[in-house]
């Protein structure tokens, strides 16, 4: 194992350090520049072929896709822990949150995103903005009523599901969405920043 994580603060970077942190896996974390120079050039280029962060490179192997980095050290090194026995209903539900996070919610999030912060303010449309939170509000009514198990995704089983989850809610929250109501996920996401792993993880 020989871990670097390209990071950049506030971004899903934070999904692999909290993991990290969680699994105590010796992690090395290489801040880069967010700026869109950097990001165009062939060197970031070749690791991520959308210009996008984060990146993680074990050795001499590199990989995109935060949600994939999550799958792969749990799978590669987390021994067993912070995901269910595969092929059981409780890894279908496992895959079906991961999955959510990322391709469900954190699309119209990385919208909103995109046109009130990423983008040069000539670039950004109002209404992208706009659409970005109804589509958002919905996905937290889905997962409102996906909590009504247990304090986390799976139950009582604290899975690397809540690390997927745990950065679309940040999100969700540095664009005001978590103010209105939503009494399970707040619950929900106080319990998940609590955690010692969070906490440290969150600083980087
Ligand atoms: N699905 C990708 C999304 C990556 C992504 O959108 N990263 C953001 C930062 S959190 C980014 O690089 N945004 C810049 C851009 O889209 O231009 C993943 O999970 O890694």
């Amino acid at each position: 194992m020989d871990l670097t994580l390209y990071h950049v603060p506030g971004s899903r970077s934070l999904r692999i350090i909290w993991l990290c942190y969680e699994l105590e896996l010796p992690l090395a974390i290489e801040t880069i520049d967010f700026g869109r120079e950097f990001r165009d050039s062939a060197a970031w280029r070749a690791m991520s072929p959308t210009g996008k962060v984060p990146v993680l490179r074990d050795g001499n192997f590199t990989m995109f896709e935060s949600g994939a980095m999550v799958q792969y050290l749990a799978d590669a090194y987390g021994e067993g822990r912070l995901q269910p026995t595969p092929g059981t209903e409780a890894a279908a539900l496992f895959q079906q949150w991961c999955w959510f996070a990322e391709a469900t919610f954190a699309r119209p999030l990385g919208d909103i995103a995109q046109h009130s912060v990423i983008r040069p303010p000539s670039e950004r449309i109002p209404a992208v903005v706009d659409d970005g939170k109804v589509r958002a509000l919905a996905c937290l009514d889905a997962l409102e009523q996906g909590l009504n198990t247990g304090p986390f995704l799976l139950g009582d089983l604290f899975t690397a599901a809540d690390i997927n989850m745990g950065y679309s809610l940040v999100l969700a929250e540095r664009f005001g969405l978590l103010e209105q109501g939503y009494k399970r996920v707040n619950a929900y996401f106080d319990r998940l920043k609590a955690r010692p792993a969070f906490i440290e993880a969150i600083t980087r």
